[in-house]
């Protein structure tokens, strides 16, 4: 590690960088490396590696338990689980969804020829604005699919109630929810169904998977038919499907995440808590708050920057970090409907998401997780508070 005393020690001017290796937003949570080690030994000595294997199944029991929800269907990866639910809902034409999230959201939907309908968010929350929906509605809606970003559940009632208006399905994208509550119920019962993510870079992590979760059997079946090519058994096909299976070798790891659950859930709330007492006194810096009644993950550190306040913008504070090894992000910079093909084929969608615009200027993510403790915490905080304080110096050199 290399302190910084002058604005020449900063890397990004010629110094060294603080940090010898990067710390990473979403490096892979694995507690117990033998425990996998030994369902990975157990699944080759069963010589079964895929297509509703045991650890598959438990995977989904252990999900729907936790969750409180009465079916899991669990797919190769929250894409893929995503394109399944909106065939088995049968959506069609038009759906609204917020420009703020992972791009895969918008791309579940064009990818299946329906257009996504750009909806801007509640700056406070950062997802969907209710208020904003109804303009929005057309003859050719379908459904409005919510993200619950950051984990902070999207406004269920409010969502739920202009579905029922106006006859439309409402589901929802909890690629980031595992672990998180709303109402005091678990994220994964809301709307006709709900999307997770097990990715790499997730809290609970199954390399690359997914699953959807819903109370309603008769979709669940249909889901479990589409991920299996619409096979209901040897040589009968029911409908049209395609391979949305998730592996053995991936739910090993989700089972092993899901272990080591609380572990997870204490090192993240450590970690956040360091940030904010770090972070505390350092101007124009806001991280994030979750609701304080509600049960939350903390996969993210979200902080949003206000550039006048500290100085410096949003991308010369990720420079600047990047530079010293903490590779900080900027999700969901700069919004689905800034990339293509919504750039181009809705280029005025942007006149009506001020905030979702003036959010992905500010918006920058912090290492946490397993892999990051107390004093890479503090040394990052260091670092920033040091640039800040530096900032009319460092920008003239920029
Ligand atoms: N909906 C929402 C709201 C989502 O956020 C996502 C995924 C989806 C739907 C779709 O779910 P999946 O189909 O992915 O299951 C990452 C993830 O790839 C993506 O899953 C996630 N959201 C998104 C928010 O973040 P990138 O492009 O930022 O990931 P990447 O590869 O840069 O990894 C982040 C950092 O983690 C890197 O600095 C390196 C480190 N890393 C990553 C991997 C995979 C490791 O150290 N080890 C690893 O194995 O998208």
């Amino acid at each position: 590690m290399a302190t910084k005393s002058a604005i020449s020690d900063l890397a990004f001017l010629g110094g060294p960088p603080y940090f010898s290796e990067p710390l990473h937003v979403g490096q892979p949570n694995l507690v117990e490396p033998d425990q996998f080690r030994t369902r990975i030994n157990e699944i080759l000595d069963r010589r079964w590696f895929t297509n509703d294997g045991t650890c598959v199944q438990e995977f989904e029991q252990r999900i729907a338990q936790y969750l409180g929800v009465a079916h899991c269907v669990a797919i190769c990866n929250g894409t893929v689980a995503l394109e399944i639910l909106i065939r088995a809902l049968g959506l069609t034409g038009e759906v609204i969804v917020p420009s703020f999230t992972f791009v895969a959201t918008a791309h579940a939907l064009q990818w299946q020829g329906i257009t996504p309908v750009f909806c801007d968010i509640d700056p406070s929350t950062h997802n969907l604005n209710p208020d904003q929906i109804p303009s929005l509605i057309t003859s050719r809606t379908s459904a409005i699919l919510g993200v619950h970003v950051w984990g902070r559940p999207c406004d269920v009632d409010a969502l739920g109630r202009l579905g029922e208006q106006h006859g439309l399905d409402v589901l929802f994208d909890a690629a980031h929810a595992f672990g998180c509550s709303q109402g005091g119920q678990m994220i994964g019962s809301n709307g006709r169904a709900e999307v997770f993510s097990f990715h790499a870079t997730k809290f609970v992590n199954a390399i690359e998977g997914g699953a959807i979760t819903t109370n309603d059997a008769q979709l669940a079946d249909q889901l479990r038919l589409m991920r299996n090519f619409g096979f209901s058994g040897y040589d009968q096909v029911e409908s049209v499907g395609t391979n949305g299976k998730m592996n053995e070798f991936s739910a090993a790891m989700g089972l092993t995440c899901l272990d080591s659950l609380q572990t997870l859930l204490e090192v993240n709330h450590r970690n956040d808590k360091l940030y904010r007492g770090f972070l505390s006194d350092i101007p124009g810096v806001s991280l994030i708050d979750y609701p304080a009644t509600e049960r939350h993950n903390r996969q993210y550190i979200v902080l949003e920057i206000d550039a006048d306040t500290v100085g410096l913008s949003r991308d010369q504070l990720q420079k600047l970090l990047t530079a010293e090894n903490v590779l900080a992000r900027r999700y969901f910079y700069p919004g689905c409907h800034r990339m293509e093909p919504y750039r181009s084929l809705y280029p005025d969608a942007g006149r009506s998401l001020r905030v979702t615009e003036a959010l992905a200027d500010r918006v920058l993510l912090l290492p946490t997780g397993t892999c990051i403790g107390h004093d890479q915490i503090e040394s990052v905080g260091e670092i920033l508070s040091f640039c800040i304080d530096h900032a009319l110096e460092i920008r003239r050199l920029l």
